[in-house]
């Protein structure tokens, strides 16, 4: 029997297990640029690029290998908008007596797929493209009153054998170096420019494409330099290994005025749609490690974030989605400020990290955690709010691995299952992690005055405003000791100071 193989903007892999059971000379393929998929959140313009334009050379190379690919060009006047509709469509003109697909990547879709009113059977293939699956996941979880990534991350590298000896132990006796990762860059050695691939005749379509069809999404095309091909994917990876690895662990938690992306990898965008495989990417890290060539902080800070963080919030999302999204436990309500769309305040940190962001799709993890999440955080944004944000503007963003990293992780909008204390941080930790503030009009050692720093005094309102839930915890008593201590008079200017801020809050 004749099958139609659906095969989604994130799934790029010439490996995906819907094909590795099709044949050629039978099967179909499907592949569709639809305005629902490209308008279910304001998704950054390069975002939008990358996908179309990979989806058209992964389609091209398809085609060369001999599959018959039905492929779907965005447009506008379309009469099927959405999936469901041009997969019914084409299943009935083909006569195909089945569909098959693999597993999507966000509930969203998820759900809509279950509900397609198809003439023929839809089959969910698993996506084998993770180290762990869902089910892996959650017997693990299960029985653990607590869920932490550390040590399921432990398990991943005992089943997988990365970064272990030969006797079951962790390479270099310890599991997690990160203590050795948190040096400031003082500009030695000198940050790589980030691999960057001139876009080529189908990527100058769609970007003209897109400016024309999408032009009201976030973001600007000129600067646009992915990769769209897994070879050129594999491209970027090397420069990686080669150029920045050595150094990813030392200054994992460095951030610069000057550099924008420093030693990160710019790799998430290829993993997330599948032109990169995470076992490959971690081998090859472990590789340049047993070569000599980068240390072992840098290899284990670096496997840790793929077979670590990225599993565990994959595992965590399948487990508590739906209900996952709906979590405020911290009550807050305040609408976005609009400078995230902008990047228009004075604030240095946060227009370097949202200035980067609407550029080129792209801010590393500290930007997004310690300035922008951490802005939010203490600022009281609504958790709804801030996920669209980051939804929208990262050439990464997918609900699955996006809503627990800001849900979680920044707003502890879950009550501490993702972090097990928030990750709220005065301007003092941007200070001894950056050179920002050198930068600054504000003053990031005063707290109550016209010019200070607005994360000061934000950050102790924070602290004051949620007392209730954070002070039985035992990671924060030492900042609730500080605060009391502070006496009420300094409690009071500084309290002050924070709600004039917030009041104030468009014009930071
Ligand atoms: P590197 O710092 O070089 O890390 C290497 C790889 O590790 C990344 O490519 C990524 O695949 C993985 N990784 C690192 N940190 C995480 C993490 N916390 N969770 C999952 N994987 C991780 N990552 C996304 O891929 N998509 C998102 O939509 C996304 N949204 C985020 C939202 C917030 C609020 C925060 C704080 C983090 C988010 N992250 C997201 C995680 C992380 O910031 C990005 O993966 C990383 O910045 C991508 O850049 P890189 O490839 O240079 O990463
Ligand atoms: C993100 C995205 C976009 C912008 N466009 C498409 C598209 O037109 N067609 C498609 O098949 N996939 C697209 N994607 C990726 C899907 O949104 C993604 O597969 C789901 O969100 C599940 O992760």
């Amino acid at each position: 029997p004749r099958h139609l193989i659906l095969i989604l903007g994130d799934q790029l892999t010439p490996s995906l297990p819907a094909l590795a059971e099709a044949d050629p000379a039978r099967d179909h393929i499907l592949m569709a640029e639809v305005a629902e998929e490209a308008g279910y959140t304001n998704h950054h313009k390069q975002k939008l690029v990358l996908i179309f334009s990979a989806m058209r050379h992964y389609a091209a190379e398809l085609e060369q290998a001999g599959w018959r690919v039905h492929y779907h060009v965005f447009d506008p006047e379309s009469e099927c908008q959405n999936l469901g509709g041009v997969v019914r469509a084409t299943a009935e003109s083909l006569g195909a007596e089945g569909v098959v697909t693999t597993q999507c990547g966000e509930w969203r879709l998820d759900e809509a797929m279950r509900a397609w009113e198809l003439p023929v059977p839809l089959t969910i293939r698993p996506d084998g493209r993770f180290f762990a699956t869902i089910e892996r996941f959650q017997a693990w979880s299960r029985n653990r009153k607590q869920w932490r990534m550390e040590y399921f991350y432990r398990e991943l590298r005992r089943e997988t054998g990365l970064l272990m000896t030969v006797d079951g132990q962790p390479e270099g006796g310890e599991w997690n170096l990160d203590a050795a990762n948190r040096k400031k860059w003082k500009g030695e050695p000198p940050a790589p420019p980030p691999f960057r691939v001139e876009p080529d005749a189908t990527t100058e379509a769609v970007i003209a494409e897109v400016e024309s069809n999408l032009s009201g999404h976030v973001g600007r095309t000129d600067s646009f330099g992915w990769a769209v091909t897994r070879d050129d994917a594999l491209g970027a990876l090397d420069h990686f290994l080669t150029h920045r690895l050595p150094w990813f662990g030392d200054f994992q938690d460095a951030m610069s005025d000057d550099e924008a992306t420093l030693f990160h990898a710019l790799l998430s965008p290829y993993l997330n749609i599948g032109l990169l495989l995470p076992r490959e990417v971690c081998e090859a890290a472990e590789a340049e490690y047993h070569a000599g060539r980068a240390p072992l902080n840098a290899v284990e800070g670096f496997i840790r974030q793929i077979l670590g963080w990225r599993e565990f919030v994959r595992g965590l999302y399948w487990t508590l989605m739906p209900g996952y999204a709906d979590e405020n436990r911290l009550g807050n309500t305040r609408p976005l400020p609009w400078f995230y769309w902008t990047g228009d305040t004075r604030m240095r940190c946060m227009a370097k990290a949202i200035g980067n962001t609407l550029e080129h799709a792209y801010a590393h993890h500290i930007q997004r955690l310690m300035v922008t999440g951490n802005f939010a955080l203490l600022a009281g944004v609504h958790p709804e709010a801030i996920c669209d944000w980051y939804l929208g503007v990262y050439v990464d963003a997918y609900d699955w691995v996006e809503r627990p990293n800001t849900q979680g992780m920044v707003m502890h909008a879950d009550g501490g299952i993702l972090g097990s204390k928030p990750y709220a941080a005065s301007g003092k930790y941007i200070h001894r992690m950056s050179d920002h503030c050198r930068h600054c009009v504000y003053n990031v050692n005063d707290t109550t005055g016209p010019d200070a720093c607005p994360f000061n005094s934000l950050y102790w309102h924070f602290i004051h405003r949620h007392r209730e839930h954070f002070r039985g915890n035992p990671r924060m008593g030492m900042i609730y000791r500080n605060w009391e201590g502070q006496g009420e008079a300094r409690r009071e200017a500084v309290l002050a100071k924070a709600e004039e801020v917030l009041l104030n809050i468009e014009a930071l």
